[in-house]
């Protein structure tokens, strides 16, 4: 990992706009700011508008920025030039900067050299990287609280007092002379088992934490023709799938996304699944209906009008899958007389509003506290757990004091890592890798 040479990278996607954000960072940025705009003194923080010359011609007029390390976001010194957005200026203002010493930059490198810089621990790092991919407010107020510090609040207090408690563990393993008083056990114990629970209460949040950063898969399984692509346009607000009064209609899965309360829900539409299929498409169209199935966090079940033998089989399979199962009952418009619970009318609308609260519901969002921390990474989410088990050791053996310090010094280590106090390069690469570059 070489922090000498300059970086550069477009900060701003590839798709069209109007500018573009080309940043560097390193040693020579301010150098090749100056030779790019002929002009020799920049203030530090003060917007200034140039002239961005490639040999004798003028390429672009731009905005320049100069942060002077260390205050800056990597703590280098940083450029950043706003450029009209043509793919010709762009590749020929970076190349001009190539020619001047500075490298592509490589994903996440620009927040990677935060990191090595002390700007941020890993934790907030991965914030930013979630902040940018998060699409909807759930995901987005996860995020923010991790780039803030909640987390790495939170990861620290745990971290201190273990701590803590190892130095004061460690100065008497050393105390050959026996001249210290012991650490009462109970001592011991009520310190390991309070991290523990803190440790736990994070690790908890992760079940919810996955459904906010990648959504709730929702399959939406039955018999042909119960209305199952209709449902799926219904929720979605327009016609995305084809629906026919034939059975049979759909045969790939198709994929929508729609957001419930802050939530994303990955909806699949699938294959009506009957016993005699008319053709091999179809066979292959139920036999992805039942790995959607198998996928899913959550399935909706919707009941044709009539309920034949066939029905009950089907849904019998489904629960087979251990899954979350929501059973509606679909065309209540045609329904005479009682009203059936979970009736629904993809025609009329009734209905849908409670299917989408209950969804949320039974995967249990419903009360989700979104100013808590919640653990969405799985990486972190590994390294607690890890953490947690160590310190079940360590509790294990707290009336081994030299067993209960080496368990105390592994969950210690998993924390660290956690934080980035101790990460080794590789884990640095995978996490980093993740990001866009430029970032
Ligand atoms: N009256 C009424 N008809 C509906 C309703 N929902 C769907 N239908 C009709 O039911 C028929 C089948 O609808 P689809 O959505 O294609 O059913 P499907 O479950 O996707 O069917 P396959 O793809 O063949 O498995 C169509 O003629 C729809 O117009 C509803 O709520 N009320
Ligand atoms: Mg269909």
């Amino acid at each position: 990992m070489l922090l000498n040479d300059t970086i550069a990278a477009f900060a701003t996607s590839s798709a069209s706009g109007a500018v573009a954000v080309l940043r560097l960072s390193g040693e020579k940025s301010l150098e090749i700011l100056k030779t790019l705009t002929r002009k020799q003194t920049f203030e530090p923080r003060k917007a200034t508008l140039v002239n961005i010359y490639d040999e004798n011609e003028v390429l672009d007029k731009a905005l320049a920025l100069y942060f002077k390390a260390p205050n800056s976001y990597t703590g280098q010194d940083i450029v950043e030039l706003s450029l009209h957005a043509s793919p010709y200026i762009k590749t020929r203002v970076l190349k001009n900067c190539f020619k001047l010493g500075a490298r592509q930059a490589r994903a996440g490198e620009f927040t990677m050299r935060a990191y090595l810089n002390g700007k941020m621990d890993l934790a907030q790092a991965q914030g930013v990287a979630d902040i940018i991919a998060s699409k909807n407010k759930a995901a987005h107020k996860a995020a923010i609280n991790t780039l803030e510090g909640k987390l790495s609040g939170e990861l620290k207090e745990i971290k201190d007092s273990l701590m803590d408690l190892l130095a004061q563990v460690e100065v008497r393993l050393d105390d050959t002379d026996g001249e210290m008083q012991d650490l009462p056990k109970e001592y011991i114990e009520q310190i390991l088992s309070k991290a523990q629970k803190h440790i736990t209460k994070l690790t908890n949040t992760f079940s919810n934490g996955k459904f906010v950063k990648e959504g709730i898969k929702t399959a939406i399984i039955g018999v042909p023709n119960s209305g199952k692509s209709s449902l799926l346009n219904a929720l979605l607000g327009f016609d995305r799938a084809i629906v026919s009064d034939q059975s049979g209609t759909t045969r790939d899965t198709l994929e929508a996304e729609i957001s419930v309360d802050g939530f994303n829900l990955i909806l699949t539409d699938t294959a009506g699944i009957r016993e005699h299929a008319l053709d091999a498409a179809e066979i292959e169209g139920m036999k992805r209906s039942h790995r959607a199935a198998q996928q899913a966090d959550i399935i909706i079940f919707v009941h044709a009008l009539e309920k034949t033998e066939l029905e009950d089989k089907l849904l019998e399979q489904i629960k087979e899958t251990g899954k979350k199962i929501i059973e509606v009952y679909n065309k209540a418009d045609l329904f005479k007389g009682e009203v059936k619970k979970n009736a629904i009318s993809c025609k009329t609308g009734q209905g849908l509003d409670e299917l989408k609260k209950e969804i949320i519901k039974t995967i249990g969002l419903e009360n989700l506290n979104q100013d808590e921390v919640i653990i969405t990474s799985a990486l972190h989410y590994q390294a607690l757990k890890k953490a947690s088990e160590e310190l079940d050791n360590a509790l294990e053996k707290s009336a081994e004091l030299d067993l209960m310090a080496a368990h105390l010094r592994w969950a210690l280590e998993s924390l660290k890592e956690l934080i980035g106090i101790f990460t080794p390069e590789d884990v640095l690469d995978i996490i980093f890798s993740k990001f866009c570059v430029g970032k």
